[in-house]
């Protein structure tokens, strides 16, 4: 079969926030540009994708309005070869009849959530049939390490990258140009209880030779100067606009699974808000994540408190960013030598279409 004339569909229910869409849109982008597939995205709330992609619809992705209450049969010639629900959200009954129907039925996958612990390499790749049906869906954890599906990375982002000016940014969006000294910080996060501390600190940190500059995207807060420290609001940009953020900043504040990817990316110092789960859960992905960066015993006391556990010492990690570049450089170019999430999930998808 050729590569270029594999369909797919994913499957995208919103749960909250950015994410979902984000993720699902980022990957089915790749796999029509980069792998040629005919990709539909099946989205049960086109919100978010309005915000993080404004120009959807104009391909390379068919985008679709995903009906929770899908009760159609799906239409028997179009079912696609591969099958993708994102984040367990659940492939409609009609889709998986059809799919059971075919002689060589699709490679159907479950994409899970991100995460740095040990027992997701164990879980990668690992089928669960289905209990009723000929079918058989596999799981696929994005991840770090070898032994799991990676990270999504598109083909050119270096190239996008060494084309980024960051003067036309500043200007673009009417912020000052850089000052010298300037700490450039880009801030998403979640409601925060210690960021009114932190932009207190901040405050008291910057100086006329070391001013302090916030950059908040798709804050609704107006511009504000506190002594030698501005906070700026952004408009919420567009997905790709998003990285050239990143890019201009010096330190990036990150939140949920996309964004805290990107930074990654973007390999300056960053400091992660993790998207908060019941019975504390996501604690346990903090730590594995803070166990495998190279900068993790540096990070660890301002991210732990950052997420919820005792009082911020930005003073205390000022001191240490200096020492942050570096290692968070380290950090991308090993994760850049493995095969990124798309390219690995394409060859599982046709090692099985054999
Ligand atoms: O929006 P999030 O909090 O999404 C979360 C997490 O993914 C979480 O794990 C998941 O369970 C939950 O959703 C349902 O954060 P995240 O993942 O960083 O997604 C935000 C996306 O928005 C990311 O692609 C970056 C993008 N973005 C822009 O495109 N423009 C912007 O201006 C900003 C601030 C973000």
């Amino acid at each position: 079969m050729k590569n270029n004339a594999i369909r797919c569909d994913i499957f995208c229910a919103i749960v909250d926030n950015y994410g979902d869409a984000a993720v699902c849109w980022r990957l089915a982008r790749q796999l029509a540009a980069e792998h040629g597939w005919r990709v539909r995205l099946w989205i049960d709330d086109l919100a978010p994708l309005y915000r993080l992609a404004p120009g959807f619809a104009t391909g390379p992705v068919e985008v679709h309005a995903w009906p929770k209450t899908w009760s159609r049969p799906w239409p028997e010639d179009d079912t696609p070869e591969v099958v993708i629900e994102a984040f367990a959200c659940e492939t409609p009954q009609a889709c998986i009849d059809a799919m059971a129907s075919r002689a060589c039925p699709p490679v159907w996958i479950n994409l899970e959530y991100l995460s740095a612990e040990a027992w997701v390499e164990g879980c990668h790749r690992q089928p669960s049939p289905h209990p009723r049906l000929p079918l058989v869906k596999h799981f696929y954890f994005p991840g770090f390490t070898a032994g799991t599906g990676g990270l999504l990375r598109e083909h050119d982002y270096d190239a996008r990258r060494d084309c980024f000016d960051e003067a036309a940014f500043r200007a673009e969006f009417a912020l000052p140009p850089r000052l010298p000294g300037e700490l450039t910080i880009s801030l998403f996060s979640y409601a925060n209880p210690a960021l009114p501390g932190l932009i207190e600190a901040w405050a008291a940190w910057a100086r006329p030779e070391r001013p302090v500059r916030v950059l908040r995207p798709g804050g609704s807060d107006a511009a504000q100067a506190i002594g030698k420290l501005d906070l700026l609001p952004l408009p919420f940009l567009p997905q790709d606009r998003y990285d050239e953020l990143l890019w201009a900043c010096d330190l990036n504040f990150v939140r949920g699974e996309d964004s805290f990817v990107r930074t990654q990316w973007a390999a300056k110092p960053f400091v992660w808000q993790i998207y908060p789960q019941a019975e504390g859960a996501h604690l346990a992905k903090l730590k594995a994540f803070l166990a495998m960066h190279p900068a993790g015993a540096a990070l660890r006391p301002f991210w732990q408190t950052w997420n919820g556990n005792g009082p911020l010492d930005w003073m205390a990690f000022a001191a240490v960013l200096p020492s942050l570049d570096e290692p968070c450089q380290r950090w991308a170019t090993s994760l850049k030598e493995r095969p990124d999430l798309a390219d690995g999930l394409v060859k599982f998808c046709l090692q099985r279409l054999k």
